[in-house]
């Protein structure tokens, strides 16, 4: 084949490539390959030296030519092509401004702390004043003003977080480490009776620790509501009114209340506080384990030795003290059966509330 020959084969062959490419980047690849630095036709025009001097000007008109219909073909195939991506693009990207707008997720109080604000507002309905303190609180606070016997099981190890001391002392047996996670908020209430002008009407919400394995009735970490008047001539009818009214707050006012006998180290006399249940309402269910009354917190009137240790005189003042959990009182109101299912962070269950 005769070098003019060879080129005129080379160009429709070529021209062809040009008509079949379906996008710009195969018309780039063909540029490449015909007019880059070592493309076919660059290298012809490069070799016009070893074209024998009576064909030259012949060849050299020919490779011009196919040279300039190539460039012609890409720059024409290039324009429609490059039209055509456009508009694909353009379609693909259209944005329908008739469609309405994806609605904004906006969180909610978490149930725990729902609670704790619709207790705290009862009470300071109630004139109570509403507190707080810290939950590294030392054993004093949290034990021995409280009336707690050094032998109670609450005071070990295997009860309570102890945290080490500026010595890195931490003991088995409460002692050489002072320092604890509170297992109650009554050291609030301590310091609220060391602090404060009497008489005293608080409340003290709040986080407190126990050492115990999560399942569905405790937690490692909850939070209470602990409650303490003292004032003059306060009596165990003061503490029965106040906590029913709270009672029928919480639950609606058709629960009724009972008090039953117990014992706390810081209360004398003490109860637990039982509601009827809401399910089976004092029939028996599942739910209230077949009593009719579920309990929901505890109380007694405050020890004398309890005011004494923290300089209130018990012959003037007396008072009463009442505790609760609020994720116990939460899963009782919306009949939760677990309290972890509190903490599962889904918000399909917390959305509820
Ligand atoms: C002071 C004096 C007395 C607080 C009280 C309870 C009864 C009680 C429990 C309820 C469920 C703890 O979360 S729970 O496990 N609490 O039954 N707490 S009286 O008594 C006090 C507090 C402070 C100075």
């Amino acid at each position: 084949m005769t070098t003019i020959e060879e080129l005129g084969s080379l160009k429709s062959s070529v021209l062809a490539d040009i008509a079949g490419a379906q996008d710009t980047s195969r018309l780039e690849e063909i540029r490449i390959a015909v007019l880059g630095k070592s493309g076919t036709l660059t290298v012809y025009l490069r070799n016009m030296g070893s074209v024998p001097k009576e064909q030259k000007a012949e060849v050299g008109r020919i490779v011009n030519q196919a040279k300039q219909e190539i460039e012609g073909a890409l720059e024409a195939a290039k324009a429609e092509l490059s039209a055509r991506e456009l508009s694909a693009r353009v379609a693909s990207d259209a944005v329908d401004i008739t469609l309405p707008g994806r609605s904004q997720h906006i969180g909610t109080r978490h149930l725990i702390n729902a609670i704790i604000d619709e207790i705290s507002d009862i009470f300071l309905g109630l004139g109570y004043s509403v507190i707080e303190g810290p939950e590294v609180e030392t054993d004093y606070y949290n034990f021995e003003a409280l009336n707690a016997p050094a032998d109670h099981p609450s005071r070990s190890m295997q009860d309570t977080f102890y945290v080490r001391d500026m010595t890195g002392k931490v003991s088995a047996v409460r002692g050489e480490s002072d320092i604890l996670l509170r297992t109650q908020t009554s050291g609030v209430q301590v310091h609220a009776m060391e602090d404060q002008p009497l008489p005293i009407y608080v409340v003290a919400p709040g986080k407190v620790y126990r050492r115990d394995v999560a399942d569905a009735s405790h937690l490692p970490q909850f939070h209470q509501i602990e409650g303490l008047v003292v004032d003059e001539g306060i009596t165990f009818g003061d503490l029965k009114g106040t906590l029913d009214f709270l009672c029928k707050q919480i639950f609606g006012p058709d629960r009724k209340t009972r008090f039953r006998a117990h014992y706390f180290p810081f209360t004398e006399p003490s109860a637990e506080v039982d509601v009827s249940c809401g399910i089976c309402h004092g029939e028996g269910c599942r739910m209230c384990k077949h009593t009719g009354w579920l309990e929901i917190l505890g109380c007694g009137m405050v020890d004398p030795n309890v005011l004494f240790m923290s300089g209130i005189d018990p012959e003037v003042y007396s008072g009463f003290a009442f505790g609760m959990g609020v994720e116990r009182i939460a899963c009782l109101k919306y009949d939760v059966p677990d309290l972890r299912m509190l903490l599962d962070g889904d918000m399909r269950f917390l959305s509820q509330f």
